[in-house]
């Protein structure tokens, strides 16, 4: 077997997408807008040396003006040519890069870049990293022959230039100046190990059981197309298009052709991803390749039949609870799709059994879980989960208020609880207490965030998924998936489960009452399924009434499923807002019992498909949630209880509960990233909502002010990798931080940091250690930020919210996910 890269310069990070055999000219559509380009398209310098940048454009004529922004500490001689040297005064992995062209004719390109600013004391390139970045993919290790057969190894500068010229594949290489292919030829003639050579010929029945597994997601290869299409282009004619050397190289190392500069950039973004590295060893790649040579001769690839194909078998009733556990939240119960799209059966069946059973097993940079690759679901669960998908799904049960109040138990009455006027039991500074949620424990740890002991490990419902405090802090309700609410009072002398109820079969929100006069008294869980939300007393859980939400969605389609995604709580009045996924409605609850306990939803504004998770702005006035099938975001004015506003922030936004901060040019933010790109998008709020007309003036750094209105996109800040799942901020920190979690592209285990100061990228840097990084939680005074490295032996590393340094960590935590620090999560803020 040739092993694969030995030496992988980590500097170089490119922030564009593709995906697989897309960017070698397949399906390309030709720019139809202006655009641009920036050399070097990504690439690594060190702190104070300079770097040329210098853009190239299409579609723009006459005289163009440039705007260069840059972010982190560069210092450019200028900014508005078309070339600019800059100097970075510290290390950044990576910083952003970004122009804005405008001709004289008011026509405009955006484009945008990274570079990695290393210390100076790394390996510089020499000619075994540049042979490695530049030129393994097709010669493989030591040059022995890799994709391309023949030995390289003692060749010369001349005939490595004049071999760009001879193979056209090789051409995008001849930017390499001279003195790097210098380099290359002396590490070239050194002493090298002979190497391993691939077979002539590869094992053709061995590509076919590959390409099944591994290539049928993305890529159909001829047969009828369907709709959607798939994210890779079907691959009927790609053996005739490009050399066997070439499709070897692209299938072993996509992400490293991308980043030597193998594609051009406009053909890269007709794309949604890049291709993910499957991590075949070179062998599987050479008979893959070797089976779509072969194929062309042959024709259509027909799917793998099912492992059955009726509802009777026992692999359809083992796989319905697996498709419960791991599937129904992101593609729904009716699997008509929400954060993930439709795989309904007739969509299953056009995908196919091979397409299916791969994606299960790989995932998408998209952010589908890795679920086979992972060890999550064996190869035989997958197989029947393929076959489940493609017949209807069964039916879901109801859960009548009898039931609800049948699960209802009161573990200690209030009366054996502490009164208000004794207090805590203890002595502990109870609101800087974190919970963190041990997801597949099933457990939630309480963390004293003075003390830095875990005082209890508690266990609640299945797959807990998140915790929310009541208005006062003293109690935190837990969520399970099952939808079991666990009350958890923290002022006992250690926290403990005082009350436990399950209004749902399915569930992810939960949230108290929080208006003058009503703190703590209601709390509210909110169904995945049914379609309806259960309202607690605050104290006990006592059901005290079960609402079914309404099953027509905004464009009047009436729909099988409904489900109750996040809900905020008012601090101004008594009402909760209800995100419906499906429906596209915000519903407002009225909770101050007009009527006699019966908390109807009083009004459904109409927004967008399918609203997911959200948070308040800085004044509490708005509740902004993403609409993340749309690439919306909505804003709901609590005080009107009307739609404020809907803007589209990028692709599948995910904010988490978000982030509010003061930008120097635009005054209060707040922002969203994104799952399916790699970017944040900062939006104006109201500075202040009572005085502050839509068009009010704003600060601007220069001491000057614009005419901005809120929720205007005022930012889109490049990160290095999609797959974010949450953004956070604290008022005494001067970071924005973002996670990348779901990241297919190696950032999953870093988080990025904003500088409030600046409004740009500042760094990005590797936290969890075991896992992936996931969800940031600030403590109380802001001084710490928490990360969790999510894993079966996970962690929370503590980072200094200042300097970004580790100052402790939590270990032995089981898939710890989100935290909750009891006075930031009580008062909102975020
Ligand atoms: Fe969550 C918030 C739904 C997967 C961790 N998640 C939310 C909210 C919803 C939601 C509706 C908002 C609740 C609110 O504010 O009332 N989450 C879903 C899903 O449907 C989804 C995509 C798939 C599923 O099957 O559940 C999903 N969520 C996850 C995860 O995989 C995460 C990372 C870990 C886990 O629990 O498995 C995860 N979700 C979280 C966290 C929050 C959250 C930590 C709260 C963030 C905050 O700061 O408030």
């Amino acid at each position: 077997m040739i092993t694969k890269f030995k030496y992988i310069h980590q500097t170089m990070v490119l922030t564009i997408a593709v995906s697989l055999l897309s960017s070698v000219g397949i399906n390309s559509a030709e720019a139809a807008v202006p655009t641009c380009s920036i050399l070097p398209n990504a690439g690594s310098t060190t702190v104070d040396a300079s770097v040329s940048f210098t853009a190239t454009t299409q579609g723009l004529k006459g005289k163009k003006s440039y705007s260069w922004v840059f972010s982190g500490s560069a210092i450019p001689t200028e900014s508005s040519s078309a070339d600019v040297n800059v100097t970075y005064s510290s290390v950044g992995d990576p910083f952003n890069v970004s122009l804005d062209v405008t001709d004289s004719k008011g026509n405009a390109a955006t484009c945008s870049t990274t570079i990695t600013i290393t210390d100076g004391n790394s390996t510089p390139p020499t000619g075994q990293a540049l042979f490695e970045e530049k030129c393994i993919m097709c010669h493989g290790e030591f040059g022995a022959g890799g994709y391309a057969h023949r030995s390289i190894q003692g060749a010369q500068a001349s005939r490595i230039r004049n071999a760009m010229t001879k193979w056209p594949e090789m051409g995008f290489l001849t930017y390499l100046s001279d003195t790097e292919l210098t380099q290359i030829e002396s590490y070239l003639n050194s002493d090298l190990p002979r190497g391993e050579r691939l077979p002539k010929n590869g094992d053709i029945a061995n590509g076919e059981v590959q390409f099944r597994q591994s290539c049928a997601y993305c890529h159909s290869f001829g047969g009828a197309p369907i709709e959607p299409p798939r994210p890779g282009p079907d691959l009927m004619g790609v053996a005739t298009a490009y050399s066997d050397t070439w499709l070897g190289a692209w299938i072993d190392s996509p992400g490293t052709l991308v980043k030597a500069g193998a594609y051009d950039k406009t053909q890269l973004a007709n794309f949604p991803y890049v291709m993910p590295d499957l991590k075949h060893p070179a062998v599987d790649v050479w008979d893959i390749v070797n089976f779509l040579v072969n194929q062309e001769g042959i024709g259509e690839v027909v799917s793998s039949d099912p492992a059955f194909t009726s509802d009777q078998d026992p692999g359809f009733e083992t796989s319905k609870q697996v498709y419960f556990n791991h599937c129904a939240g992101c593609h729904g119960i009716y699997r008509t799709g929400a954060t993930g799209p439709d795989i309904g059966a007739l969509r299953s069946q056009a995908i196919g059994t091979d397409g299916l059973k791969s994606i299960l097993h790989y995932g998408t940079p998209a952010g589908m879980g890795n679920f086979g690759q992972s060890g999550v679901l064996t190869a035989e669960k997958i197989s029947n989960l393929a076959a489940y998908l493609q017949l209807p799904p069964p039916d879901a049960p109801p859960l009548p208020m009898a039931e609800i109040q049948a699960s209802w138990e009161l573990v200690i009455p209030v009366a054996d609880r502490p009164t208000t006027e004794s207090g805590p039991e203890h002595t502990r500074n109870w609101e800087n207490y974190t919970g963190v949620i041990l997801r597949d424990a099933g457990q939630v740890a309480i963390i004293d965030g003075d003390t830095n002991e875990e005082v209890v490990r508690l266990t609640t419902g299945f797959a807990v998924h998140i915790l929310r405090s009541s208005s006062s802090g003293r109690y935190f309700y837990a969520i399970g998936r099952d939808g079991l609410v666990t009350l958890i009072d923290l002022w006992t002398t250690i926290p403990t489960i005082v009350a436990n109820v399950k209004g749902c079969h399915d569930a992810r929100s939960v949230e108290g009452s929080k208006a003058t006069g009503y703190e703590d008294t209601y709390l509210i869980e909110g169904c995945y399924w049914p379609p309806q939300y259960v309202v607690y007393d605050g104290l006990t859980l006592e059901p005290k009434q079960k609402v079914d939400v309404p099953m027509d969605d905004i464009n009047g389609v009436t729909l099988i499923e409904n489900r109750v995604a996040s809900i905020i709580a008012s601090h101004h009045e008594p009402i909760w807002v209800a995100s419906l996924k499906e429906a596209g409605y915000v519903s407002v609850i009225d909770y101050s019992d007009p009527t006699g306990l019966d908390f109807p939803i009083v009004s459904n504004i109409a927004t967008a498909k399918f609203l997911h998770d959200g948070g308040l702005d800085h004044t509490g006035n708005f509740y902004i949630v993403a609409a993340n099938a749309n690439n919306k975001m909505v804003v709901i004015d609590l005080k009107n209880k009307n739609l404020a506003k809907m803007f589209i922030s990028g692709a599948v936004p995910h904010p988490g509960r978000g982030a509010n901060w003061h930008d120097p040019d635009y005054g209060w933010v707040n922002a969203t990233p994104h799952i399916g790109e790699g970017k944040v998008t900062v939006y104006t709020t109201w500075e202040d909502p009572i005085t502050e007309s839509p068009t009010s003036p704003r600060p601007n750094g220069s001491g000057g002010s614009i005419e901005i209105g809120p929720w205007e996109v005022v930012r889109e800040i490049a990160l290095p990798s999609s797959g974010s799942l949450f953004i956070k901020t604290h008022p005494n920190s001067p970071w924005v931080l973002v996670d990348m979690t779901l990241s297919a592209t190696g950032y999953d285990k870093h988080i990025c940091a904003i500088s409030k100061a600046t409004g740009a990228l500042d760094r990005c840097f590797e936290v969890a250690e075991n896992g992936r990084a996931v969800h940031l939680e600030f403590n109380i005074d802001g001084s710490e930020v928490w990360v969790s490295d999510w894993a079966t032996d996970g962690q929370v590393i503590v980072l200094d919210s200042t300097t970004l340094t580790e100052i402790r960590r939590f270990v032995n935590l089981q898939t710890p996910t989100g935290k909750f620090n009891v006075y930031n999560t009580a008062h909102d803020i975020y």
